[in-house]
């Protein structure tokens, strides 16, 4: 298993809550480098603007990967939703995920990720959910393309009203048919939403559908700084032969190099490596 931290790009137009890491792009691969972590997780907002070959460079200068492109500042900075009361807004959104695939083709990334991003059934009403169904679908055929996997976060209640839980997620998933979806548990809202530290993870494994994991405790913290159990989730996720990125996507309290350091710390104090 990867450490990787999430960091969002600088044409982001305002401060994301759960983005990791201060200064310029380059000072936040160096410190993410000098850290420990294996990656970043890239949140943007306007993935047409990143170069990839400059990305790649810096990148490949610091040693890090990249975990995934993530699509959560294009709705907490723009209000672009997949589903969305005006269709034009929610088309606009389509585009971007389109564009967040072609970034993360062009930069060997394995996944995107849509957790807010993809809005709420209530703001459309009728055939929302068959509307998701479609989109997913549909830009699952152009990822895989691409080489790219689309993982879809079950998010807790009160941020959406779609795939709130793991079994939600698998259900959801048996819908969009497509072997380029799978999903994202986040284990803030799995602290929320679900009945056990393991059974999530395990079950998802299980099911070969778990492609991605965020990190933060039940109080959005560092791991280790609040009450969920770490090291029974680490080790259902060893047991399931996980083998890919834990990203940090937490509150940057008490400001966001401390908050990077500090799960950092004490993730590799878990994985033992
Ligand atoms: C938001 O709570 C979250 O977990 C992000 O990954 C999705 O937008
Ligand atoms: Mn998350």
């Amino acid at each position: 298993m990867k450490l990787a931290l999430a960091i969002q790009t600088p044409e982001v137009p305002r401060l994301v809550p759960v983005a990791l890491l201060s200064g310029t792009l380059e000072e936040k691969l160096a410190k993410a480098a000098l850290w420990g972590a294996d990656g970043v997780e890239l949140m943007t907002s306007h993935p047409a603007q990143v170069d990839p070959d400059s990305m790649q460079t810096l990148l490949g200068q610091y040693g890090l990967q990249i975990a995934a492109v993530a699509s959560g500042a294009i709705s907490l900075a723009l209000g672009y939703t997949l589903l969305n009361v005006d269709p034009e807004i929610s088309q606009k959104a389509r585009a971007r995920l389109y564009e967040l695939i072609d970034l993360a083709a062009a930069l060997h990334a394995p996944l995107v990720t849509i957790g807010s991003f993809r809005g709420k059934l209530v703001w459309v009403g009728e055939g929302a959910r068959d509307q998701l169904v479609e989109i997913l679908r549909q830009a699952g055929v152009y990822a895989q393309a691409r080489s790219v996997r689309i993982a879809l976060e079950a998010l807790n209640r009160y941020e959406g009203d779609i795939v709130n839980n793991h079994v939600e997620g698998l259900a959801f998933l048996e819908e969009v048919s497509h072997p380029a979806l799978g999903l994202l548990l986040d284990t803030y809202h799995v602290n929320i939403e679900e009945s056990s530290w393991t059974e999530p993870f395990q079950r998802v494994l299980q099911a070969g559908k778990l492609f991605h994991v965020h990190l933060g405790d039940n109080n959005r913290l560092p791991p280790g700084k609040g009450l969920i159990d770490f090291p029974a989730i680490v080790a259902a996720l060893r047991r399931g032969g996980y083998d890919g990125f834990l990203t940090a996507e937490l509150l940057a309290r008490p400001d966001p190099d401390t908050a990077a350091r500090e799960t950092l710390t004490y993730m590799r104090s878990l994985l033992g490596n």
